[in-house]
């Protein structure tokens, strides 16, 4: 097959020339090109569709009464999902702290069910199974009764979609607890004492 850019029969030869040496330049910047946009698209689709990088949330903690205790932001970064507390109101000492399943605080902390663990795993960071996703080190109160915390999770995103999104269809919330978890398969961590649902920011 002739190329488009040789003259054809009554051409010269090294006008014949030139056109192949221009068609495969030409073929080799469209492959490039065409490579280009697809690790964009790849890039694009992970940032925002997959692993919702940038998104932030906040979750506004409570006591039982009603009364405000401080917010946890979380920010979703390339690798996995940035926690950071900030809260008060907590008696002196390690308080469990955790992602529960359901994004509710009403009318009791109840509501937010059980650690959120899409994949099923056991509880506890020292289970042999390993983790729920919604484990996460405890926090600790100074005697103030505040407690500062940043934990990095990769188990968890804020994503709109995907099997691991604390956005899940029935949303998330996090719960801080009475006690300090144990991180073995009874997480012993006590009473819930504040409570926040997760949402967008
Ligand atoms: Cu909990």
């Amino acid at each position: 097959m002739v190329p488009a850019l040789a003259v054809g029969h009554h051409g010269s030869c090294s006008t014949r020339v030139l056109g192949f040496a221009a068609m495969r330049i030409l073929r080799m910047v469209i492959v490039s090109v065409a490579g280009l946009l697809v690790l964009v698209g790849l890039v694009a689709c992970s940032e925002d569709d997959v692993a919702g990088v940038g998104q932030t949330a906040v979750a506004s903690m409570s006591g039982p009464d009603g009364v405000p205790m401080g917010a946890v932001t979380l920010e979703q970064g390339p690798n996995g999902v940035w926690i950071s507390a900030d809260v008060s109101g907590l008696t002196v000492g390690a308080h469990g702290f955790h992602i529960h399943s359901v994004g509710a605080c009403t009318p009791d902390f109840s509501a937010a069910g059980g650690h959120y663990a899409p994949g099923g795993e056991g509880h506890g960071f020292m289970h042999p199974e390993g983790s729920h996703a919604g484990d996460l080190p405890n926090i600790h109160a100074g005697s103030d009764g505040t407690a500062r915390a940043d934990h990095f999770t990769d188990k968890v995103t804020l994503a709109a979609n995907g099997a691991t999104s604390v956005f899940d269809s029935d949303g998330s919330a996090i719960i801080i607890h009475d006690k300090p978890d144990s991180y073995g398969p009874e997480p012993g961590a006590g009473d819930r004492v504040a409570c926040g649902v997760i949402t967008r920011t």
